[in-house]
């Protein structure tokens, strides 16, 4: 039995302006578009404050003016959300290595092989994340991804709500069509025109006729979703152990120039790949094969990591002039390792 966590950020975009315009505590807060509520544009999110008077995300800007004059009107601050979004993500990690980064307010975390019961690893996120950031989270816990996902809506915001296998007659099947995942507004309208209500509707419905209705992949994931039932494992984000480049040249090599500037272009293309995945490395090596398939490597790690390009390029010549030159070249390569990702600043 494995045991899944889902956690889901509470109202995402407006808490994280509410917590750096601390003013806006307790007041309804709209964030969307440029901001400006007589300008076309929707609703991104909206405080629990503001969702009281009837605003929720995609209605027109103008709408939720009409709706609440007194909201607060602010625009997608979306590099503000992404870093925070980052720092969640970091506090995830503690707890477990497998971790789905569904989005930028969600994710699943497996606990499975954890000891401690993952009650008690979700009150500790909600409280790491609730000191140290500011901001609260809903978790939900169940056997695997999809119950994990209805509980942490069940009890928004600052919920904490658990479903297991048992608990699905009596919390999971009471639940409208809408709320199971994967049934959209359409879907939800077929099966209503069916008169199903209910996922227990759903879930009393034959095989052969949802197959029948909707295609074996949909009327298959129908019928197991109605009863609790997603196997789907976590799909993670693996981390790559080096970020390299190489290149064989069309016609060996011998002259210097042309080697250092091989290396140099190499570097070139190693660092716009770290910066792009948000990487600074340690390590440094070469690597070049001589026109009779023998190949030499040197290496030099940094006192620090980095993604300057100069320095690396630096550490790149430093490592060419411990290689004897003697012979005609086919392949040159730079690489870079000990990776790791930049500290956000608090
Ligand atoms: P949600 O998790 O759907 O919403 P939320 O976090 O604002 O509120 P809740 O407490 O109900 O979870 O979406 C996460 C963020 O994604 C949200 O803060 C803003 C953004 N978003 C949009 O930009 N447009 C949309 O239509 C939706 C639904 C979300
Ligand atoms: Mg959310």
């Amino acid at each position: 039995m494995r045991k899944i966590l889902h956690i889901d950020m509470d109202a995402f975009f407006a808490a994280v302006e509410q917590k750096r315009h601390p003013e806006l505590l307790g007041k309804p807060v709209v964030i969307g578009g440029a901001g400006d509520p007589m300008q076309r544009g929707v609703v991104s999110t909206a405080s629990y404050e503001a969702r009281t008077f009837g605003i929720h995300s995609a209605m027109p800007l103008q709408r939720a003016y009409n709706l609440c004059p007194q909201a607060v009107f602010l625009p997608v601050d979306y590099a503000e959300y992404k870093r925070v979004s980052l720092q969640v993500k970091e506090i995830l990690m503690e707890y477990s290595p497998v971790m789905e980064d569904v989005g930028i307010d969600e994710a699943y975390l497996d606990v499975t092989d954890e000891e401690r019961p993952p009650e008690e690893i979700a009150r500790e996120i909600k409280k790491r994340v609730k000191e140290g950031l500011g901001i609260t989270c809903s978790i939900g816990i169940g056997p695997n991804k999809l119950l994990a996902k209805t509980a942490s809506d069940m009890q928004k915001p600052d919920g904490l709500t658990v479903i297991t296998r048992e608990d699905v007659p009596r919390l999971f099947h009471p639940l409208d069509v809408r709320k199971l995942m994967g049934v959209g507004p359409k879907m939800e309208g077929y099966l209503k025109e069916m008169g199903i209500e209910t996922i227990g509707q759903l879930a009393s419905v034959p095989k052969k006729v949802l197959v029948y209705r909707f295609g074996a992949s949909y009327g298959n994931y129908l019928y197991d979703a109605s009863r609790g039932i997603d196997e789907s494992p976590l799909i993670m984000e693996w981390e790559p152990k080096s970020i390299s480049r190489e290149q064989t040249f069309q016609r060996d090599v011998v002259k210097w120039q042309v080697i250092a500037k091989t290396l140099a272009d190499l570097t070139k293309d190693v660092v716009e790949d770290m910066k792009e995945k948000d990487y600074l490395g340690r390590t440094v090596t070469v690597k070049l094969r001589y026109d009779d398939f023998e190949t030499i490597t040197r290496g030099k790690t940094l006192p620090e990591p980095t993604d300057d390009e100069e320095t690396l390029r630096k550490a790149v010549f430093g490592c060419l002039k411990r290689i004897e030159l003697s012979r005609a070249v086919r392949l040159l390569g730079v690489r870079v390792t000990n990776l790791t990702k930049p500290d956000l600043p608090e």
